[in-house]
């Protein structure tokens, strides 16, 4: 039985772990491996994190199942059978829970339980974690493996306390579903969250009524159950596949072109855009290679999804709506299973919310452009305070009581998206600063769970008892990472990459692009002695 806490009656461990999704499991089980005492804090009532809130219809890793896997253990990777092409939330939420049992974790993490703050003691060298119903850990290490796309974006409409229906979040869909047979349902959003929700959506409601802000590029998934021989071809060399992911700019492997606009005729172009839409999913991103560099490579590509839209909407008009004029891939592109096909339906609206925004919730559905649209349930799928949403949500204080939030007012500043200067023996799992969302996450998440591991044990074997960046680190690596990311076309959109998404947040690139440069600067710092840390005895 779990020991339990009070404000006056600290537990003591070695590291608390907050949150219980792919990066607090994996870093629960080193943890125990370097025999330390840990707890991981998780505020749901189970593991999985974004997994585990995210059940509303339809969702589904984008990423490929043999690739968005644990690589740290071959007998799971050899042993555990994906179903499809790509996981279904279920099975994403079953392979979480099978690997917290079969490395026997449970009993280290503590569920229904929110953190509050985290407050560093630096005579001490130790963090004061405590949680929302007052219980209080004292540990040398806290790490947040918070997420991130774990805080939903709610944005506020006027009168929405007056809807008489059900509201939905697709962030926080209820465990037990929900069935919309008969009803008129809206949906707020066309991310890609609503892209896969939606045609199941409109499958059961009576009506579905789309309200859109901006149109979002979406490829065919092309899902479907896997191929016996292709898992076998794989797991018997998973070591190599994984390592060919790991090379890759999004650590996953697919399929990329080498050659850039310069170097391809436009029938070769054209071919290469069939190619790649043909394979389905986010090898669209593999198109061509300066896809996301160059504006006339992106126009080109952008162009042929934009005719591939009006192919499938049988409604020039309905299509034309459909039709982003953004940069591709600037917003992450949605991958789809009869997405834009749902628009020929009868019982699908889509009203446009772009030149005038959404003007209320009446107790009887929405009002947009001057018209009420019924409606007897609402989904939000308006998306996440993407990256530093959940670490802001948590009182983190470090010396001289600085808080983080504060700290962060102008955008978050980390070195290596790790760490952040005045917090010592602090660590982010896939934090503002890494390359995190621009990869595939859990491969990103294993990088940094041994990161902070080894970490970890460098300072143990020298009596060391704090580590933090310098100021001097956490700047260079903030003006790299921008100077990074303006070598590409992700910063000409308004997107949750930018924290463009939520009113207010300020607008800096927080993803680091490119998985094996940063990987090798991880590694540089590490065999140098961990440049741009400073480390202490007690
Ligand atoms: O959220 P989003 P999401 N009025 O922020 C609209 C990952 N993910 O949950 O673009 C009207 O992309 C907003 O409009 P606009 C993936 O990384 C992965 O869909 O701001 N509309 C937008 O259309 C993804 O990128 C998977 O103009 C409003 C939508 O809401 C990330 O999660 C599946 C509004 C939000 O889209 C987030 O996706 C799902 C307002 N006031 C998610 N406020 C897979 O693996 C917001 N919107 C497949």
């Amino acid at each position: 039985m779990m020991a339990t806490s009070t404000h006056s009656q600290p537990i003591t461990l070695d590291a608390v772990v907050v949150g219980a999704g792919f990066a607090g499991i994996y870093m629960l089980h080193r943890l125990r491996k370097l025999g330390l005492r840990a707890r991981v804090l998780e505020a749901a009532s189970g593991a999985g994190g974004t997994w585990f809130w995210n059940r509303y219809p339809g969702a589904r890793c984008d990423i490929e199942s043999m690739q968005y896997s644990y690589q740290f253990s071959n007998e799971l990777q050899q042993s555990w059978e994906w179903k499809e092409r790509y996981a279904a939330q279920p099975e994403i939420l079953e392979y979480a829970n099978h690997v917290i049992d079969r490395f026997e974790l449970r009993a280290d993490i503590q569920f229904n339980t929110r953190v509050h703050s985290a407050v560093f003691n630096e005579s001490a060298s130790q963090w004061l974690v405590t949680t929302e119903t007052g219980e209080a850990f004292k540990a040398s290490y806290c790490i947040m493996a918070t997420g991130c796309l774990s805080t939903t974006n709610t944005p506020h409409f006027k009168g929405h306390e007056s809807f008489k229906g059900e509201w939905y979040h697709t962030g926080q869909w209820p465990p037990a579903g929900v069935d919309f047979t008969g009803k008129r349902v809206g949906i707020i959003g066309t991310g890609s969250s609503a892209v896969q929700s939606i045609p199941l959506i409109a499958e059961q409601a009576s009506s579905l009524t789309v309200f859109q802000r901006t149109p979002n590029f979406s490829v065919p998934a092309y899902n479907q159950s896997l191929d016996l021989e292709y898992v076998k071809k794989i797991k018997a060399n998973y070591e190599a596949y994984r390592k060919l992911g790991r090379s890759q700019l999004l650590a996953y492997d697919f399929s990329l072109n080498p050659k850039t606009t310069a170097e391809l005729s436009p029938e070769e172009f054209e071919a290469t855009c069939e190619y790649h839409w043909a394979l389905g999913g986010l090898n669209f991103y593999g198109t061509v290679a300066d896809m996301l560099i160059s504006p006339e490579a992106n126009q080109i590509v952008g162009d042929f999804v934009r005719r591939k839209i009006r192919e499938k909407v049988n409604d020039p008009a309905i299509a034309a709506l459909l039709t982003p004029k953004s940069v591709i891939g600037c917003k992450r592109i949605c991958a789809d299973t009869n997405y834009y096909e749902t628009y020929n339906r009868d019982n699908v609206n889509l009203i446009d919310v772009s030149q005038s925004p959404i003007e209320e919730i009446t107790a009887a559905g929405i009002k947009a452009n001057g018209i009420e649209y019924a409606c007897e349930a609402i989904v939000l799928a308006t998306g996440f305070d993407a990256m530093t949403g959940s670490l802001n949500r948590i009182d983190v204080r470090g010396k001289d009581n600085r808080s983080l939030k504060d700290k962060w007012s102008a955008g978050p500043r980390t070195y290596l998206g790790l760490t952040s200067a005045g917090f010592p023996n602090f660590f982010i799992i896939s934090g503002p600063g890494s390359p995190s969302v621009l990869t595939c996450m859990i491969t990103s998440i294993e990088q940094h769970v041994e990161f902070i591991s080894d970490c970890i044990t460098y300072l143990r074997d020298r009596g060391l008892t704090a580590i933090e960046a310098t100021v001097e680190a956490e700047d260079q690596w903030v003006t790299h990472v921008n100077e990074v990311a303006a070598g590409t076309l992700f910063n000409s959109c308004s997107s949750w990459y930018l924290g463009a998404n939520v009113p207010g947040k300020p607008h800096i690139f927080m993803p680091y692009v490119g998985f094996p440069p940063y990987v090798q600067k991880c590694d540089e710092v590490v065999a140098s002695g961990y440049a741009g840390f400073e480390l202490r005895a007690a």
